[in-house]
């Protein structure tokens, strides 16, 4: 049975999910977006999931024609709409449609669409023996030119940066800033273990806020290792006694070779481990209910 999709106010069959070719999101990527899991029917760190959706439109002065309140409603709606007790959902805002120039003054109505499906899980082989990466020739874009930090739909950087990785044979591509200095993955946070130490690059040098990112900080704080945002090189990298990456689809993926070169003893490391551990135990115990409220509430 197909899904149904949350499209400007209405549950629609995914086949009448349809959006105009003259929407701005579709011909300049001018919009925004989220990806939220739902784990065991609760939707894991909700709020601040919408509050970065939220910022993103600000950034771009893109008016979300909800409170968030109402947006929150209407991603619990269309979970239950789906019967769905573990997934991924999608929420967009795009500028709408428009004419064929650039004037986001001349799209009127901003499309808000919310997709909540099942997950595709990434192989467990993944978790058990770690990936392989490698830094990528296309830099991150500047922060002064589309900052990172905005989820926007224009992700050709990270599209062109996967490609490479792909091109490569590596699961994943490292991305550096302008200045050579480790910014994120193409659809990841990075991090590194050294020591006791768990390491990730502050967002201004060119990275995502990502609610992974921030919940393992979290995480690591509380299981009394040193968590801090540091600028980052490659060398750091390469000598780290290990190497992870986090994301919603993801959770936190360790990573035992960066550019050809193994990392720490060439297998997952103990501390990643752990804190994988701590996190799937974190996304059974909080979370926003899907099902013990009325639909109408
Ligand atoms: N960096 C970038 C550039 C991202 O797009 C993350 C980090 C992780 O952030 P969260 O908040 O998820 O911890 C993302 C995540 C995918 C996929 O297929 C991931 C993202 C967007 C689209 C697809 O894994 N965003």
């Amino acid at each position: 049975m197909g899904l149904l999709i949350y499209l400007n106010g209405r549950l629609v069959p995914e086949e009448e999910a349809k959006i105009s070719v003259f929407d701005h999101g579709l011909l300049y990527g001018d919009g925004v977006f989220e990806g939220i899991r739902l784990y065991s029917g609760r939707v894991f760190r909700l709020t601040q999931h919408l509050q970065r959706l939220y910022e993103s439109a600000a950034s771009i002065r893109l008016r979300v024609p909800l409170t968030p309140a109402q947006f929150e409603q209407a991603i619990l709606d269309t979970v239950r709409a789906n019967q769905l007790q573990d997934g991924y959902i999608r929420p967009v805002v795009t500028r709408g449609p428009g004419d064929l120039g650039l004037d986001p003054a001349k799209c009127g109505n901003p499309t808000v669409f919310i997709i909540a499906s099942r997950i595709q899980l990434y192989p467990e082989a993944w978790y058990e023996q770690g990936l392989k990466i490698q830094t990528v020739s296309t830099r991150k874009n500047a922060v002064d030119s589309l900052n990172p930090r905005l989820k926007s739909l224009n992700y050709l950087n990270n599209i062109l940066a996967k490609l490479e990785a792909n091109e490569a044979g590596a699961a994943e591509a490292l991305m550096l800033n302008h200045a050579g200095q480790v910014a994120e993955c193409s659809a990841d946070n990075i991090f590194i273990v050294r020591a006791r130490s768990v390491l990730t690059p502050p967002v201004w040098v060119g990275a995502l806020g990502g609610i992974t990112r921030q919940v393992v900080l979290e995480l690591a704080a509380r299981a009394g290792f040193t968590a801090a945002e540091t600028i980052l090189t490659q060398h750091d990298l390469y000598t780290a006694d290990e190497v992870f990456m986090t994301g919603t689809a993801a959770e936190i993926v360790p990573v035992v070779n960066v550019d050809g070169r193994p990392i720490g003893q060439g297998k997952p490391g103990p501390i990643t481990m752990q804190l994988r551990q701590a996190f799937r135990e974190l996304t059974t115990q909080e979370g926003t209910p899907v099902y013990t409220q009325q639909a109408d509430e």
